[in-house]
C-alpha cells in the first residue's frame, strides 16, 4: 500500500489492521500501549543529563551487570503498562530472571520479550540507546490464564512483531509485522510518531563493519581471518570496509540497516570465555533477525544457522550474532564453513 508521509503510527497500525479482516484489533491495541511506554521512556531519556536519575542504582541484574537507574525506569515503565494492557499472558525482560506475570484478569493471547534499555553503558555519556521488543502468539490455551515459560521460549520465525525504539538525535520506532520494515520518527512537540522511513531495505553490500575489535585476540580463526579480509585493499570489491562500533546494538543495527553494514558479536575466549557470544537470543538477536530478513538482509549464528531457526532453551540464552547486508553475511558464512 502506498501511504503518504505525515501518517501517524496509530493510523498506520489501524490501516494495516483493515487489510486483515480476521484481525481482532488486539495486536494493534497491544502495539499502541507499547508505544505509550516508548514515549514515556523517550521523555525520560531526554532528561537523563539533567535529572538525578542518572547513574548506578547499586543493584546487579541477572546477567551480573550493574543496573543503572534509567534501566530500572525503562523496565518498570514497560512492565507496569503492559501487565494490565489485557493482550499479554507473560513477559520476559533482560532485567528480570524469571518470566513476568500479567495482572490477574488481564490475560491475553500474546507474549512480549524485551530489552528495556539496550546499550546501558552509553547512558551516562550521551550516546544513543534503545529498547528492543519481540511479540509471539502464546502456545498455551487462553483458558489457562497466565502464560508459562513455554509461551516465551519460541523460535524467532514464530514472531508476529519485532522492533526497536532508538533514542538518538531523534527518537525513532522501527518495526515489522512481517510486511516489510517501517520507521517512524517522534515529533516531540505533538508527541506522535510519524511515518518517515516506509519499507526500509538494507543495501545488499556493507559499507561498514561493526565488531568490538578489542576482543580480537579471543576470536576463532575464521572471524580473525574475515576481519583481516574486510580490511584488505580491493577497491573493485569495495574493500576495505569502514569501521563503526557504537556499543549499542540498536544503534549499530540502525545505522547498518540504513547505510548497509555487517555487525558481528562472535563467541570468544575472554575471561571465562563467551562460547555463545554476549547477545541474548529472545530479545536481542531474534527481533533483529526478523527485521533484517524483512529488510532483505540476513542473520546467522556462529555455525551458519539462521538465527530465526534456533529453538530457545532459556529466557536469557546468549547466541553469537552475525547480521546485516546479505552479500557480507554470505561472505562471513563462507569463512565460517572453511573453519
Ligand atoms: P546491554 O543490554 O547490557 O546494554 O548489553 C548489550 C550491548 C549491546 O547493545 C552491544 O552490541 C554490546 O552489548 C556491546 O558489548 P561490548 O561492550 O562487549 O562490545
Ligand atoms: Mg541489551
Amino acid at each position: 500500500m502506498n501511504r503518504p508521509l505525515g501518517v501517524t503510527v496509530s493510523r498506520y497500525i489501524l490501516d494495516n489492521q483493515r487489510l486483515h479482516p480476521e484481525a481482532t484489533g488486539e495486536l494493534s491495541s497491544l502495539l499502541s500501549e507499547l508505544i505509550v511506554a516508548a514515549k514515556t521512556i523517550s521523555a525520560e531519556v531526554n532528561m537523563a543529563g539533567l535529572a538525578d536519575i542518572i547513574g548506578l542504582s547499586g543493584k546487579v541484574n541477572v546477567q551480573g551487570e550493574n543496573v543503572q537507574k534509567m534501566d530500572e525506569f525503562a523496565n518498570n515503565t514497560i512492565k507496569k503498562r503492559m501487565a494490565s494492557c489485557g493482550y499479554l499472558c507473560a513477559m520476559a525482560s533482560e532485567e528480570d530472571e524469571d518470566i513476568i506475570p500479567v495482572v490477574d484478569g488481564y490475560e491475553g493471547k500474546y507474549t512480549l520479550a524485551f530489552d528495556p534499555l539496550d546499550g546501558s553503558s552509553n547512558i551516562d555519556v550521551n550516546v544513543s540507546i534503545g529498547t528492543i521488543f519481540s511479540i509471539h502468539r502464546r502456545r498455551t490455551s487462553l483458558t489457562m490464564g497466565q502464560g508459562a515459560k513455554e509461551d516465551l521460549l519460541q523460535k524467532g520465525s514464530e514472531q508476529v512483531v519485532a522492533g526497536y525504539i532508538i533514542y538518538g538525535s531523534s527518537t525513532m520506532l522501527v518495526f515489522t509485522t512481517g510486511d516489510g520494515v517501517h520507521g517512524f520518527t517522534l515529533d516531540p512537540s505533538v508527541g506522535e510518531f510519524f511515518l518517515s522511513h516506509p519499507n526500509l531495505k538494507i543495501p545488499a553490500r556493507a559499507k561498514y563493519f561493526s565488531i568490538n575489535e578489542g576482543n580480537s585476540q579471543y576470536w576463532d580463526d575464521s572471524i580473525k581471518r574475515y576481519i583481516s579480509y574486510v580490511k584488505e585493499i580491493d577497491e573493485a570489491d569495495g574493500r576495505p570496509l569502514s569501521a563503526r562500533y557504537i556499543g549499542t546494538l540498536v544503534s549499530d543495527f540502525h545505522r547498518n540497516l540504513i547505510t548497509g553494514g555487517i555487525f558481528l558479536y562472535p563467541s570468544d575466549t575472554k575471561d571465562a570465555g563467551k562460547p555463545s557470544g554476549k547477545l541474548r537470543l529472545l530479545y536481542e538477536a531474534a527481533p533483529f533477525a526478523m527485521l533484517i530478513e524483512q529488510a532483505g538482509g540476513r542473520a546467522i549464528t556462529g555455525d551458519g544457522r539462521n538465527i530465526l531457526d534456533i529453538e530457545p532453551e532459556s529466557l536469557h540464552q546468549r547466541v553469537p550474532l552475525i547480521i546485516g547486508s546479505k552479500h557480507d553475511v554470505d561472505t562471513v558464512e563462507n569463512f565460517l564453513l572453511e573453519g
